[in-house]
């Protein structure tokens, strides 16, 4: 967190005899007490020390179990049950994920947490054309039932815990899991688990939608309507900020923006004519924990705080367990770097305890390998045994709420209530979240700050070990090119999971085929037919009518096919925060980066080729992951280039034809879930086929070592792994348009 003078440092702010004490330590410094104090970049403010007179007094009072559950949302925490170790995996295909998850629970996790494939999030079947580059990739592919089934092949579903990250085929996937476990024989009131089923914050940042806001908003209030008839231990939505976090969003923005997503549900839920008590107490949530360890136990523990007096206030609800934040937490994957991957299992430890110490309700811990490829065997165990070494080895499971009382958390949790419920009241005074993502000031707010960051992370401002300080002396450059390939950066020192995405997909469409011989197909078609008339006509419950769809073996593509025939597909509308990161570099005045000589280099190619250099920042395949991208077009923006921003989910030739139209030098294509592999080749094949000869490709994002030889053969001609400071990249852009030959 840097340190920044802070306007709110007064004179009273600390107890004059450690005033006294400081300022004589300070005196050889010739510095004033005020300089320890830190602002940092989402507004907290930081004193070197708390006394009880920064702490609110009804703090005092307070007790885990009991409103406003700051202390915990159960009286005895971890010390009657502990947190449940629920580590988010799935890739490849069913049985392949089914040993992991089964040789997972035999290694001590406690829950299942199902990552499925970007081609299953944005309801495609895998033979699809458009998701060629992405069956088995980022998670697993489910096409059917029989796939479900497959997945929890001896895994009792009456006993097992099994959260399922899905959201834009929400319908289909937790349909199929209902009949996957009838047909094991257990009733959907068995059931226990969660389902994320949280549209409001994809449309903001996570990006895996496929219908318009409105239809979306009702097939959320139509899960949660059948969950609280049908499913009593399940639930029905887990309202996110992690992806905020990832986007870039500080402690303030994901939580105010997130639980104000709460309030919008619960309200979609009372206008379809649900209680607040009927839904409420199904409802769950889940945090992102990054590194700045105190701001995050304090975000914790705040949300419990302001989510309980915020559904008090609004809804009187008369079960008290409908006031109760339930949460689950994932460390950060923004914090790890490719760099001296080892560092990571340190940033997720610390992670890890300030979720625990936050009192989280289940957590996953990040794989050490994940800012390179998918976690590794090796590296899925260590991060599953940092929990189990937090829980059995040291003693954190012995106190319910152990920081409660702290001078300086309970100060810090009442600093980020009072921030966030400030930016909840901005939401409502203009009419709800729904509202403001509709505008668009959510995600551009957000990608300000993130753009703030990468700006102060590029400056060196914000140290971060091994990247831009400390760095090992053996460390490749960040950022290689064709030409110096053979540098074995550190990243590349350890072992990565590959996956043969080309026999995935083969498999999963000689299944289809096999499903659709097999299949009843006049009861298929009447089953979609009902579900199409179920779309058109409110009060009919979407879910349900899934459920009957999934049981007759329609597919995860005809059931999201059916509903896209009715309510259209999201259209998203592209965004790059101009301005604020040179604004940033520029407050910074660091000598690490000659700004002048850059935007010098680059207005001098203008002169010459009589344009900016022009790039397009082109996301491929279903990967919605978009910070990286975003920030490579606000950064390259902000020192000179013309930049276009594709839209998300583009096909190679979609690609191929906005760089010919919009006439660019360099397509550069961020990838964050290995669809590189296929999907750049063969866009930079289709623009030497077009003639295209001089747009040149680049990459950058989540590319394992082991692949950049087969890129840069494919004609790739820069790769930018995760760490590289855009001055950099600009530089070496500048270097590839440079060497060519004058127009
Ligand atoms: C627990 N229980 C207790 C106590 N502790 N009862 C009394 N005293 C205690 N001290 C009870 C609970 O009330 C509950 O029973 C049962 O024990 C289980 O505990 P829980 O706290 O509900 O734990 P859980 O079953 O693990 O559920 C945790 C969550 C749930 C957070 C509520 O929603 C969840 O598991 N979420 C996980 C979401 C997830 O995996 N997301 C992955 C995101 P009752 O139920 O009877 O009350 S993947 C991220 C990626 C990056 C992505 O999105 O792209």
């Amino acid at each position: 967190i840097p340190r920044l003078f802070s306007r709110h440092c007064s004179d009273t702010s600390f107890p004059p005899a450690w005033r006294a004490l400081a300022e004589r330590e300070l005196s050889r410094s010739h510095q004033p007490v005020h300089a320890l104090c830190r602002e940092t970049e989402g507004g907290l403010h930081i004193k070197p020390v708390y006394t009880a007179r920064d702490v609110p007094s009804a703090v005092a009072g307070e007790l885990p179990g009991v409103f406003p559950y700051t202390r915990g949302p159960h009286a005895t925490m971890y010390t009657l049950r502990p947190w449940t170790v629920r580590q988010y995996a799935g890739f490849s295909t069913v049985e392949e994920s089914n040993r992991f998850y089964r040789s997972a629970l035999a290694a001590g996790q406690t829950g299942l947490s199902v990552a499925f494939d970007l081609a299953t999030h944005r309801g495609y079947d895998s033979d699809h054309p458009r998701v060629a580059g992405d069956v088995g990739l980022a998670g697993v592919a489910i096409d059917s039932v029989e796939d479900m089934k497959q997945l929890f092949a001896g895994i009792p579903l009456d006993t097992a815990s099994v959260s399922m990250t899905m959201n834009g085929a929400v319908l289909p996937v937790l349909a199929m899991f209902i009949v996957a476990a009838a047909e094991q024989g257990v009733r959907p009131e068995q059931l226990n688990g969660t389902i994320q089923n949280d549209i409001l914050k994809e449309y903001m940042v996570r990006n895996t939608y496929i219908y318009p806001p409105r239809p979306s908003l009702r097939i959320v209030s139509d899960i949660m309507g059948y969950g609280a008839q049908r499913l009593p231990r399940f639930n029905t939505i887990s309202v996110s900020g992690y992806h905020m976090q990832e986007a870039g969003a500080d402690a303030t923005l994901e939580l105010g923006f997130t639980l104000a997503d709460g309030i919008e549900y619960l309200r979609c839920a009372q206008q379809a004519g649900l209680e607040v008590d009927q839904v409420a107490p199904r409802m769950s949530f889940f945090f992102g924990i990054g590194m700045p360890f105190y701001i995050e136990i304090a975000k914790l523990r705040a949300a419990r705080q302001l989510w309980a007096q915020l559904v008090q206030e609004q809804f009187a609800p008369r079960n008290p367990r409908s006031l109760l934040l339930r949460t689950h937490c994932q460390t950060s994957g923004y914090s790890l770097t490719e760099q001296e991957p080892l560092n990571n299992v340190v940033r997720t430890t610390v992670e890890a305890m300030a979720a625990i110490l936050g009192g989280t309700q289940s957590l996953h811990t990040n794989a050490l390998d994940e800012a390179i490829a998918l976690p590794s065997e090796f590296a899925a165990r260590v991060a599953r045994n940092t929990q189990l070494i937090l829980q059995n080895e040291t003693g954190m499971t012995w106190v319910a709420d152990p920081l409660g009382g702290s001078y300086f958390i309970e100060s810090l949790t009442a600093q980020l209530a009072q921030r966030a419920r400030a930016l909840i009241d901005e939401v409502e005074r203009g009419g709800g979240m729904a509202e403001a993502i509709a505008q668009g000031w959510p995600k551009s707010r957000i990608e300000q700050v993130a753009a703030r960051r990468q700006a102060r992370i590029d400056a060196g401002e914000e140290v971060i070990v091994g990247v831009n300080k400390f760095v090992a002396e053996n460390a490749s450059s960040r950022e290689t090119a064709a030409t110096d390939r053979n540098a074995s950066g550190s990243g590349g020192d350890v072992d990565v999971r590959a996956i043969d995405a080309e026999a995935v997909r083969r498999q999963q469409c000689a299944r289809l085929e096999q499903l659709r011989a097999a299949r009843d197909a006049t009861a298929v078609r009447r089953a979609l037919e009902q579900l199409r008339t179920a779309a058109r006509t409110s009060g009919t419950n979407l879910l349900a009518a899934s459920i009957e769809a999934a049981r007759l073996r329609c597919t995860v593509g005809e059931i999201s096919d059916a509903l896209r025939e009715v309510f259209g597909e999201h259209v998203p509308s592209g965004s790059v925060a101009r301005g604020v990161y040179r604004a940033q570099l520029e407050r910074s005045h660091t000598d690490a980066i000659p700004l002048e000589h850059i935007l010098q280099r680059v207005e001098a190619f203008a002169q010459r080729e009589g344009r900016r250099p022009r790039l397009l920042v082109a996301k491929v395949g279903q990967d919605g992951h978009d910070r990286g991208a975003k920030a490579i077009a606000a950064g390259f923006a902000d020192l000179g280039f013309d930049v276009d921003v594709g839209p998300l989910f583009q096909t190679p030739e979609e690609v191929v034809r906005q760089a010919i139209a919009a006439d660019v030098h360099v397509v550069g294509v961020s990838s964050q879930a290995a669809g590189h592999r296929t999907l750049v080749p063969e866009l930079v094949r289709l623009l030497r086929q077009s003639g295209a000869h001089g747009v040149h490709v680049v990459c950058g994002g989540v590319i394992p070592r082991p692949d950049y030889d087969a890129l840069y053969r494919a004609g790739v001609c820069l790769i930018f792994g995760p760490g590289t400071r855009i001055p950099d990249a600009v530089c070496k852009v500048m270097d590839v348009l440079e060497a060519r030959p004058q127009p």
